[in-house]
């Protein structure tokens, strides 16, 4: 994150940089309507970016699975954007994405890692993250990495357009700088996050809830599960729990729920009510300091306070210190995991 930021705030000089977009940072405040394509760790990372579009710049905004879109007929033109989202830059869906939306006028930016990918190369213009390269085949650092870039793009269009004012805009670029310290405090309860992976070392399924900004994280802190230890997981919007996944709540049930301090949390505390009347193992998500949701679960990992806006950046971590442990504790390879491939290029 920090590689990520370094260089790019400027508050006092009123502008962001963000590489070859500043110069289309007016397309994208005239924008209608943004389409986001991506593939797993990337297509998370763009709904968070909906999130973030749709509260700050108040865009409408769609986010595609890149292997959907390609095979579809979507309607798209000259007056639509697209920002295509993609560690490696290589990924054949995204590119095929690109090249479908470009083919019918589209505007393409591109959040890529690689310098000079394929899918860099495609794009009219991006922003890199810059975070260095992945060491292991699953995305970690780069869903970070790439929700922060997402987040300044939002931050520096929302500013633009005015949607923002002076003082949140300010406020939010303060709580980035602030950001890679939080995440350094959460591996400070790295011990703690490694007991519970130890309790849940041989769970069977996992289901991870959230609301809001933290519904992706909740399907991105699944998905980094069932990749790196093969358990199967589910992420779910919290509300949706009971138009279904509920059934499959029992005392064998671990549910992970995404229940910091946000405009969210009322719902999300009585939808713990819910799972433990249901006796469900919680292990909760906190915001440092919670004293409500403590007593009412089975396990706790706290995290530092945010603007509710860079809560993914900050909650997602023990989800994924939480995948690391329980994966190295079932001798899985966590750098190599079974079938996964670093740039899925067919
Ligand atoms: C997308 C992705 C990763 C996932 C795995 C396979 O890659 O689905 O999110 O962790 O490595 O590829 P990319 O387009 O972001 O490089």
């Amino acid at each position: 994150i920090g590689d990520s930021m370094r260089g790019r705030l400027n508050a006092e000089a009123g502008h962001l940089q963000l590489g070859g977009l500043n110069q289309y940072l007016d397309r994208l405040v005239a924008a209608e309507r943004i389409v986001i394509v991506g593939c797993g760790t990337s297509w998370h990372a763009g709904l968070v970016a909906e999130y973030l579009f749709e509260e700050l710049a108040r865009i409408n905004v769609e986010v595609e699975y890149a292997s959907e879109f390609r095979y579809r007929n979507p309607v798209i033109g000259k007056n639509d954007i697209v920002i295509a989202i993609s560690q490696s830059g290589e990924t054949a869906d995204t590119l095929a994405a690109i090249e479908l939306a470009k083919s019918k006028g589209a505007t393409i930016f591109g959040v890529c890692n690689v310098v000079g990918s394929s899918i860099a190369r495609a794009t009219d213009a991006g922003a890199y993250t810059h975070a260095g390269p992945e060491i292991g085949v699953a995305s970690t650092k780069a869903f970070t990495a790439q929700v922060t870039v997402l987040t300044l793009i939002a931050i520096a269009t929302a500013k633009r357009k005015g949607t923002i004012s002076e003082e949140t805009y300010i406020q939010l670029l303060n709580e980035l700088e602030n950001i890679p310290e939080k995440v350094e405090q959460v591996f400070e309860n790295a011990q703690k996050i490694k007991e519970i992976a130890f309790i849940f070392t041989y769970a069977r399924n996992f289901i991870y809830l959230g609301r809001g900004l933290n519904f992706p994280v909740a399907l991105e802190g699944a998905l980094k599960l069932k990749e790196i230890s093969y358990i199967h997981a589910e992420g779910y919007p919290a509300a949706e729990m009971k138009h279904g996944p509920i059934a499959l709540i029992d005392e064998d049930m671990p549910v992970v729920f995404l229940a910091t301090k946000d405009s969210s949390y009322e719902k999300i505390v009585s939808n713990i009510q819910e799972v433990k009347a249901r006796k469900g193992r919680v292990i909760a998500i906190v915001t440092e300091g919670d004293s409500l949701i403590p007593p009412m679960v089975d396990f706790v990992i706290e995290v530092p306070k945010t603007h509710e806006i860079l809560t993914p950046l900050v909650s997602v971590i023990p989800l994924q210190l939480l995948s690391y442990y329980i994966a190295v504790m079932r001798g899985r390879n966590v750098d190599q995991p079974r079938n996964l491939a670093k740039s899925v290029t067919v």
